[in-house]
């Protein structure tokens, strides 16, 4: 383990000491409704998904929902596999009319591979806005894209020695070692602090800003509907921590405690599923210093005033912090959107 990642489970172990996870048997929040039994049963079906199937689901669901869906694709990864999203929209919208722009909000996952519980939070997420008791896309586009890193992953999941792949794959002729860090990679204040130019480290930069395809798609793909995006999420984990910028230095933005009541009000919803709790702060203080990432990235590049990296749970487990036992997904899963929707009440308050 290096030490970026080694210090990362020391702190967050410390943080999490008097945090328990419990996997309750029945949800008291949920009351006894059949929509709540319904809900339920739809939950229990979680579990961690293939690179295929997540693809399949987004052609899917798009056909399903061919009102409001729209399945885009952003570009490739180093070796050729699609970066797909899915646009969620309400019939009305109106592409086009400035006057009847909406606000937009930005969730992606899958950014490292090892991360598996993020993508099943994205597709958790899409399932439920396109429930029958959603009101979250009136008002609000969504743009999810629940894998951003298609290469790691599947890397991750063909050999068990892999398990713990977190960066892309890109091949490095000269070193011995494959692989940039995306969350390493982006082009704002890159090459800082907490980042590796050696290409062994599992936070290696890559050799300049925007290196990887992965990373410039995404980018290219955010800057395409930057003035409408009034929010920007990405899941990861396994920290359980809602952290925002920034990551490259020990300053907070001059708007933090904006963005700091915002992430307290998440958070308490979402302790209110089952008594879990996240940290909530600046990245650096939270899990150390990373310089060159999307979060920092869409804050001080673009603009986006709402950014936040959500660090999904996974260390009440410690031998299996990449590897939350699949009958915990439904609640961490919920736990998540709970959040979520706080986030999302308040983008959509945000006009273009
Ligand atoms: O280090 C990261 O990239 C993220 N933690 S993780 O354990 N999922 O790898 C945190 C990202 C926070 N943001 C920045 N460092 N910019
Ligand atoms: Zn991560």
């Amino acid at each position: 383990m290096n030490k970026a990642i080694a210090l990362l489970f020391v702190v967050a172990s410390a943080f999490c000491q008097e945090e328990q996870y419990d996997y309750p048997e029945n949800n008291q929040n949920e009351g006894n409704s059949s929509l709540a039994r319904e809900q339920q049963k739809e939950d229990a079906k979680l579990d961690y998904h293939t690179f295929e199937q997540i693809n399949h689901f987004l052609l899917d669901i798009e056909r399903q929902y061919n009102e409001t869906v729209k399945a885009f694709e952003i570009g490739h990864s180093v070796e050729g596999r699609p970066i797909r999203g899915v646009r969620i929209s309400s019939p009305g919208n109106s592409q086009g009319s400035p006057t009847l722009r909406k606000p937009a909000i930005i969730l992606d996952a899958g950014m490292h591979a090892r991360e598996w519980i993020a993508p099943v939070v994205a597709l958790y997420t899409i399932q439920q806005l396109l429930g029958n008791s959603s009101n979250l896309t009136d008002g609000l586009d969504w743009y999810i894209l629940p894998m951003l890193n298609p290469d790691g992953y599947v890397y991750s999941m063909d050999k068990q020695e892999a398990r713990l792949w977190r960066k892309n794959r890109a091949r490095s002729y000269i070193d011995v070692c494959d692989g940039v860090d995306l969350n390493r990679n982006f082009g704002y204040v890159w090459g800082g602090p907490g980042s590796s130019d050696e290409p062994c480290s599992s936070n290696y930069r890559g050799p300049y800003p925007f290196s990887e395809p992965e990373a410039v798609a995404f980018a290219r793909f955010v800057l395409s509907i930057a003035q409408d995006v009034k929010m920007y999420l990405t899941l990861h984990s396994a920290a359980q921590a809602i952290l925002y910028p920034w990551g490259y230095t020990e300053l907070v933005p001059q708007d933090w405690q904006e963005l700091d009541a915002l992430a307290r009000k998440a958070e308490a919803a979402m302790s209110q599923v089952n008594g879990t709790r996240y940290h909530v702060g600046p990245t650096t203080k939270l899990v150390g210093l990373g310089a060159g990432g999307s979060d920092d990235w869409a804050k001080g590049a673009v603009g986006i005033k709402y950014v936040y990296t959500l660090e999904l749970p996974g260390l009440f487990y410690p031998e299996r912090g990449f590897h939350p036992p699949t009958e915990t997904l439904p609640i961490i899963a919920r736990e998540a959107f709970e959040g979520i929707k706080i986030f999302a009440e308040h983008a959509k308050n945000k006009r273009p």
